[in-house]
């Protein structure tokens, strides 16, 4: 038997580490074919939020000089280290994100973001309530939802606690399903080993 559902659903998966010095958006594009999904180690140097921060703008990595807003629609930004990376969907997805490992103290948030071919956002994916990933906290957390194919930023950062000497080590898990296995919104439990 397996250990959990999640263990039923067939994911190959591929480990990689946080680029220390990768700017956010990061021009380095992760492929995830249906049935695949990569793990990612790295640590957020320096946590927070500020309210009153004007919101964030990306400089794009490839178009020189252009630079976007994220328009995640509140008050502020981030104050510590934002992790990212680029993923590109092939087909209609399921795709999942789980974040392991940050410390059952840390408040931390995980959005997705449409780009376009400067890695400029064009949209934040939304969940139910605002952005998907946002205000979500603890040592294993995630969510999954339906993706159209194209190119994406994937981005970590912690609001909680305010201190930009604090290290969250972490752990990214990414996968995509074929879209039309969502019917039961059931992510792979991630390796068993990282591999
Ligand atoms: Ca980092
Ligand atoms: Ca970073």
């Amino acid at each position: 038997m397996p250990d959990q559902l999640g263990d039923l659903v067939p994911v190959e998966w591929e480990a990689r580490s946080e680029a220390a010095d990768a700017p956010s958006p990061n021009p380095t594009v992760q492929a995830l074919p249906p049935g695949t999904g990569v793990v990612i180690e790295g640590t957020l140097d320096g946590t927070g939020w500020n309210d009153v921060l004007p919101e964030r703008v990306w400089s794009s990595p490839i178009c020189d000089g252009d630079t976007g807003g994220l328009p995640l629609g509140i008050d502020g930004d981030w104050t510590g280290d934002v992790d990212s990376l680029g993923i590109e969907i092939v087909q209609p997805s399921q795709l999942c994100a789980q974040v392991q490992g940050a410390g059952p103290e840390t408040g931390w948030d995980l959005v997705l973001v449409a780009v376009d071919g400067c890695v400029l956002p064009e949209r934040v994916v939304q969940g139910e309530d605002g952005p998907i990933g946002l205000g979500l906290g603890g040592d294993d957390a995630g969510w999954t939802t339906r993706v159209e194919p194209g190119f994406y930023q994937i981005s970590l950062a912690a609001y909680d606690p305010v201190d930009p000497e604090q290290q969250v080590s972490y752990r990214l898990l990414l996968s995509a399903l074929e879209a039309s296995d969502e019917s039961l919104g059931l992510c792979s439990a991630g390796p068993r080993e990282t591999p």
